[in-house]
């Protein structure tokens, strides 16, 4: 089985720079701790909550804080990196002053699923940054994106903009290739959405789920993105998190820069669709760190189906 190494051999030989390898290569090596720390954690005292908050208003889990300075310790290796931009830190880092990558990541996403052993992940993404202004850019401009899944294994799924690759971590702690090139199936029956929240649905999303139930599709809700975009990758489906009907301007929950670009990025590469309404969220101009967008991402014959309902209704209004 081809490894992580031997892969990144492979993307040198495609012309990607050794730049950017050592930023894969300590990124994965960043996920593997994590995934070593989170097996042993609740034998270690690290589950439940500290007394912190995060820049969401978010408690913050010891093994967030913990997972957050394993990627900024991957950082600080990297000469190339000038910012990194977490989930879990107001304010970009500055790293290295004539760096020209910034790192945004989200350390352990879902993490209120730790206690209760639900799979959770990291997600990330790489652009080119030499000023703090530059890291505003659009999802379209992001040169690495991936997530890691820590569940029954622990996979890493990665796009450098030429297919999306997975790895499964082996037992001796090394990345193994399980699949070169993956695809979202573009066909559906199945649907990812928190149901509870059906009165703040706009009305697109509540037909479109009315639709799907009445047409006998099958609902999955984790309640953690890494882990219902990872079942998406293995049999399709959509993932929605849209935005509340009476604060269309708040965005929905999740948050730009190291949620929906990267997965948006991923989900692509992989032949499927990401969007807010009918725009595609690669396109979306950031205007925060933080800032938070309706999500809906997934194969590409149901997304299609949502953007078409919104351009329609944008040509009704
Ligand atoms: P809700 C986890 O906190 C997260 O950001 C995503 O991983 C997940 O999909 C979503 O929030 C869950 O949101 O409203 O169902 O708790």
């Amino acid at each position: 089985m081809t490894t992580f190494e031997t892969f990144l051999q492979g993307q040198k030989q495609a012309g990607l720079s050794d730049d950017l390898i050592a930023v894969i290569r300590e990124v994965a090596e960043a996920t593997r701790k994590i995934s070593d720390t989170l097996k042993t954690s609740s034998l270690e005292g690290l589950t439940g909550a500290t007394e912190e908050t995060n820049v969401q208003g978010e408690t913050q889990k010891p093994l967030d804080i913990l997972s957050n300075d394993i990627l900024l310790d991957a950082c600080r290796t990297l000469p190339s990196v000038s910012f990194a931009v977490s989930e879990e830190l107001d304010a970009e880092v500055a790293i290295h002053a004539d760096g020209k990558y910034a790192i945004i990541f989200d350390p352990l996403d879902g993490s209120s699923n730790l206690d209760v052993n639900v799979t959770v992940g990291t997600i990330f993404s790489v652009i080119e940054a030499k000023e703090a202004a530059d890291i505003l850019k659009s999802g379209r401009h992001q040169l690495v994106a991936g997530y890691a899944a820590y569940g029954p294994q622990t996979t890493l799924v990665l796009t450098t903009g030429k297919g999306v690759q997975i790895f499964t971590l082996n037992a001796q702690g090394i990345y193994v290739m399980t699949t070169e090139d993956a695809k979202i199936v573009p066909e559906a029956k199945e649907f990812a959405i928190n149901a509870a929240r059906r009165a703040s649905w706009d009305d697109v999303v509540a037909a479109y789920i009315e639709e799907a139930i009445d047409a006998g599709h099958n609902m999955r809700w984790v309640g953690s993105m890494v882990a219902d975009t990872h079942r998406i990758f293995n049999r399709g489906g959509v993932f929605l998190y849209p935005a509340d009907r009476n604060k269309p301007t708040s965005g929905g929950r999740l948050r730009l820069l190291y949620e929906a670009n990267p997965i948006g990025m991923l989900v692509e590469a992989a032949g499927g669709e990401a969007i807010i309404g009918e725009t595609k969220i690669l396109d979306i101009q950031p205007t925060g760190l933080h800032q938070r967008v309706p999500v809906i991402f997934g194969s590409r014959t149901e997304v299609d189906k949502l953007a078409a309902a919104y351009a329609a209704r944008k040509l009704e209004a």
